[in-house]
C-alpha cells in the first residue's frame, strides 16, 4: 500500500464532499440521514448520476455493432472506461480489464471457467487438489470455491483467524503445504474490518505454486493501492457500487496470460470471433468474457465514479477513513457493554467497525437507530462461516466513507447509549 508523506498529506473535507451527494440532503424519519452502511453500497455523487442521465439523453446505442455515430459514441464511452480502470489500478493493458456485474460475478467468472477446464495445463483443477480460502471471506469468495471443490472432488482448505480477527499466518502456511492450485482471499474483511497483508500472502501462495485471487470489494473502497503493490497476484475483483458507481457493474482484472488460458464464462454474442455450425472461435481479450449486450450505462457511470474518486485522491480517501475509524474505535470502546469485533489496532483496519452491545440484539439496535435517521447494518454480513466461528448469528456494523464526519460518529455513540437505556428500562 502507498505510504502517506505526513508533510504533504492530501486531505479531504467531508463537509464539502457531502454537497456532491444529493441523497445526503434528505431527512429520514424527520432526522438528518446518517448513512453508515457504505460497505454495503456507497451513495452516489451528482457527477455519476448525471453521467448516466447524459448517456441516455445524448449517446444511447448498443456498443460494438454500429457504424453510425451514436453507436460509435457509445462504444467510445464504454471502451474509454477500460483506460480509466487501468489508471485506477496502475496497469497499462486494457486486455486485462473485464467488465462484469460486480465482485460476485467476477469470482463466478473465474470459478466457472476453471470448472470448464483450462486451455492448456494452466489451471486445471482435479480430484484431490487443494483450494485455499480464509475464514473471513464474504460468501461471494467462499461459496463459488466450495462448489468448485465439490464438483471437482478437490479439497477446500480454510485458513483460520487469530483471536482478534486477523489471518493466522502460521495456519496460512500450513494450508499451503499441499501446494494448492488456487488461493483466494479478501484484501479487507467486510465483517471485521481487517486489512490483510496481501503482498506477503500472495508471495507465499505463489511460492507454493498457486494462482492467487484477491477479493478487493472492500479494498478498493478503503485502501490506496496499485496492482503492482500487491505482489504476484493473478486475479482481482471489485464492484463499482462500493466506490460511488452504479449497481450491477464491476471488474475482473487478471493477468493476460491467465485470461488466455481460461475458457469463456458465458456464451453468446460479442464473445465470439467466428461461429460455424459445429464449433466456434472466441473473440480476443477482453471481449471473450463479455457475452451479450453489456451494462453500458453502468460502465459509463463507473467511469464517472473513478474520475470523481481520482480527483479527490485515493491517498486522501484512505487518510480520511483512518482518521474516522481511529475516532470511532476510541469513542465506541468507551461505551460500556460494547464489544468491538475484529482487530483492536487501527493499523490493521479499514473503514468498517463491527460491534456487539451486551443484552441488545443487533437487529433491535439497528431498528432503534433507524428511528434516529441512522442507517447501520445488522446481520451476518454474508459471512456465515465467520459468524459460526465467532459463535454469533449477527453483529452491528458501522462503515464509513468520504462523506462521513466525526460528528456522525458522536451521533452514533449517543444513539447507542440511548438504545441501551431503552432496553434496560424494558428488562
Ligand atoms: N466481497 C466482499 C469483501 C464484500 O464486502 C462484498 C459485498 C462482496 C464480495 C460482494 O460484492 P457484490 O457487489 O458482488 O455484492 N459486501 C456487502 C456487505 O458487506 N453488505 O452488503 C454487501
Amino acid at each position: 500500500m502507498r505510504k502517506a508523506n505526513l508533510e504533504t498529506l492530501n486531505r479531504l473535507d467531508p463537509k464539502a464532499i457531502r454537497k456532491d451527494f444529493p441523497i445526503l440532503e434528505r431527512k429520514v424519519r424527520g432526522k438528518p440521514l446518517v448513512y453508515l452502511d457504505s460497505a454495503a453500497t456507497t451513495q452516489k455523487p451528482r457527477a455519476v448520476i448525471d453521467s448516466i442521465s447524459r448517456f441516455y439523453t445524448e449517446s444511447n446505442a448498443n456498443v460494438h455493432r454500429g457504424v453510425y455515430l451514436l453507436s460509435q459514441e457509445a462504444t467510445d464511452l464504454y471502451e474509454g472506461v477500460r483506460f480509466k480502470v487501468c489508471e485506477f489500478l496502475g496497469r497499462k493493458k486494457t486486455e486485462e480489464i473485464i467488465f462484469t456485474s460486480g465482485t460476485t460475478d467476477s469470482i463466478n467468472l473465474v470459478t466457472t471457467a476453471l470448472e470448464r477446464g483450462s486451455l492448456g495445463s494452466y489451471s486445471e483443477i482435479g480430484p484431490g487438489d487443494d483450494i485455499v480460502v480464509t475464514r473471513m471471506e464474504h460468501h461471494a469468495n467462499f461459496v463459488p470455491w466450495q462448489q468448485l471443490a465439490k464438483s471437482k472432488g478437490a479439497n477446500l482448505k480454510i485458513v483460520e483467524l487469530t483471536a482478534d480477527g486477523r489471518i493466522d499466518m502460521d495456519h496460512f502456511e500450513k494450508q499451503l503445504s499441499g501446494r494448492p492450485k488456487i488461493v483466494a482471499f479478501t484484501m479487507m474483511s467486510n465483517a471485521l474490518g481487517t486489512v490483510n497483508p496481501v503482498r506477503e500472502m500472495a508471495l507465499k501462495a505463489k511460492n507454493a505454486g498457486a494462482l492467487v485471487l484477491v477479493d478487493a470489494a472492500q479494498g478498493v473502497v478503503h485502501l490506496d493501492f496499485n496492482i503492482s503493490d500487491l505482489g504476484p497476484i493473478d486475479y482481482l475483483a471489485f464492484s463499482a457500487h462500493k466506490i460511488c458507481g452504479p449497481t450491477g457493474v464491476g471488474v475482473l482484472w487478471a493477468r493476460e496470460e491467465v485470461l488466455w488460458a481460461m475458457k469463456p464464462y458465458r456464451y453468446g454474442g460479442d464473445m465470439i470471433g467466428k461461429v460455424g455450425d459445429l464449433d466456434c472461435a472466441w473473440n480476443e481479450l477482453p471481449w471473450k468474457f463479455e457475452a451479450g449486450t453489456p451494462h453500458i450505462e453502468g460502465v459509463v457511470g463507473m467511469g464517472a465514479a473513478l474520475d470523481y474518486l481520482m480527483k479527490i485522491g485515493r491517498d486522501a480517501i484512505s487518510i480520511h477513513e483512518k482518521e474516522i475509524v481511529n475516532y470511532a474505535l476510541k469513542k465506541l470502546s468507551a461505551v460500556e457493554g460494547l464489544q468491538i469485533v475484529g482487530p483492536k489496532q487501527p493499523e490493521n483496519r479499514g473503514g468498517v467497525v463491527s460491534m456487539l452491545v451486551d443484552g441488545v440484539h443487533p437487529h433491535d439496535l439497528a431498528t432503534l437507530l433507524d428511528l434516529d435517521g441512522i442507517a447501520m447494518r445488522a446481520g451476518h454480513h454474508c459471512a456465515q462461516p465467520l459468524m459460526n466461528y465467532l459463535k454469533v448469528s449477527a453483529t452491528n456494523r458501522a462503515s464509513f466513507y468520504i462523506y462521513n464526519t466525526l460528528e456522525e460518529v458522536d451521533v452514533l455513540c449517543d444513539a447507542i447509549e440511548n438504545a441501551k437505556k431503552y432496553f434496560m428500562r424494558r428488562k
